[in-house]
């Protein structure tokens, strides 16, 4: 059995990194690209040495040790990142594994991520990762001189203006959903350029393809809040981003894509200091029933029971006030193969 083996976000989960908050940050980031993805009421939040609140990190703290509990009493394996002091480091935190790396059948693969204040949170996971790489996972280092201008510098994409142009490439992990052991989608975004997505092309090699959905989100960093695969066929969308028509001749042509319910407005607190509410649907699928959905969100909830799930609410807003929900505080290193279609 290979030690790291997951192609698609929904198979049965056997084995798992969840997030610590230890720590955690506001990034220390160039102006620009905060103002190009972050909500506006707090960009000045965003300043050099400055820790998230601690009755945030302690409280989001505990969120992740109840999930990391929950999985592990249903069978699944659960790893933790290292402890990190991101002071110092430009932060940012370990909570959102999701973001920096990419699991592919056995392959791991890093991110050549945009922000210069994430460059350091391999740090959180090499122990890891040294371990698999022992034990036979193949394992793919970003390869690429992170130092090398990106706002300033190379041509633009043509549309949609992106913060970063194509100096060298960028990705992130959270711009890409895995379909099936052939099949990733993905977008451009103001963390993700052209260059970016032939630099993963080029990692997952020519039996993988890569598709571009074209959602309409003008602040694009992380498809994951925009849609998400529930099952193979079935998909929950953002209907505020994207729409069943232009995903039409992608790899989710023919799938059930159902909208998903318009969260609450932004009830704090804790605030969603970096994202907007659409958190909602950055859910963990657990196997074919289950799904790790936020206890207040009951709208998701009844839906997710309609189409068959058994969704397991549970209290996560204290992660999400730091970026991210169940999908990007976790990071599946294997999860039962299936025959997929796609
Ligand atoms: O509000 O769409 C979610 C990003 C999670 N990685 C948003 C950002």
């Amino acid at each position: 059995m290979a030690v790291v083996d997951a192609c698609d976000e929904w198979s049965p989960l056997r084995e798992v990194v969840v997030g610590t908050a230890y720590g955690a940050m506001f990034p220390d980031e160039d102006r620009r690209m905060i103002e190009a993805t972050m909500p506006r009421e707090h960009w000045d939040e965003f300043r050099p040495g400055h820790p998230f609140p601690v009755w945030i990190t302690e409280a989001a703290e505990q969120e992740l040790q109840a999930v990391a509990e929950l999985l592990e009493s249903m069978g699944c394996r659960v790893h933790r990142p290292k402890r990190v002091p991101w002071e110092g480091l430009g932060g940012y935190c370990a909570t959102m594994p999701r973001d920096s790396l990419v699991v592919m059948g056995d392959r791991i693969i890093e991110a050549p991520m945009a922000w210069r204040s994430r460059q350091h949170e391999l740090l959180a996971y090499w122990p890891l990762i040294q371990q698999w790489r022992q034990a036979g996972a193949r394992w793919l280092p970003a390869d690429v001189d992170l130092g090398m201008e990106l706002l300033d510098a190379g041509p633009r994409e043509p549309g949609p203006r992106w913060v970063i142009g194509e100096g060298r490439p960028a990705w992130d992990a959270a711009d890409f959903l895995r379909l099936g052991p052939r099949t990733v989608v993905g977008q451009l975004s103001h963390v993700t350029n052209r260059s970016g997505i032939d630099h993963l092309r080029a990692r997952l090699g020519p039996d993988i393809q890569v598709h571009l959905l074209q959602p309409d989100d003008p602040h694009a960093m992380h498809i994951d809040a925009t849609l998400c695969p529930l099952r193979e066929g079935l998909a929950l969308y953002n209907p505020d981003r994207i729409t069943p028509d232009t995903m039409r001749g992608t790899p989710l042509d023919g799938w059930e894509l159902v909208p998903a319910p318009r969260p609450e407005p932004n009830a704090g607190p804790p605030p969603r200091y970096m994202t907007s509410a659409w958190l909602s649907i950055n859910l963990l699928v657990v196997d074919d029933q289950h799904v790790l959905v936020e206890a207040q969100d009951e709208k998701l909830q009844t839906l997710l029971t309609s189409l068959g799930f058994t969704p397991l609410p549970s209290p996560f807003r204290n992660v999400q006030a730091l970026g991210g929900s169940f999908h990007c505080a976790t990071l599946d290193i294997r999860r039962d193969r299936r025959t997929w279609t796609t």
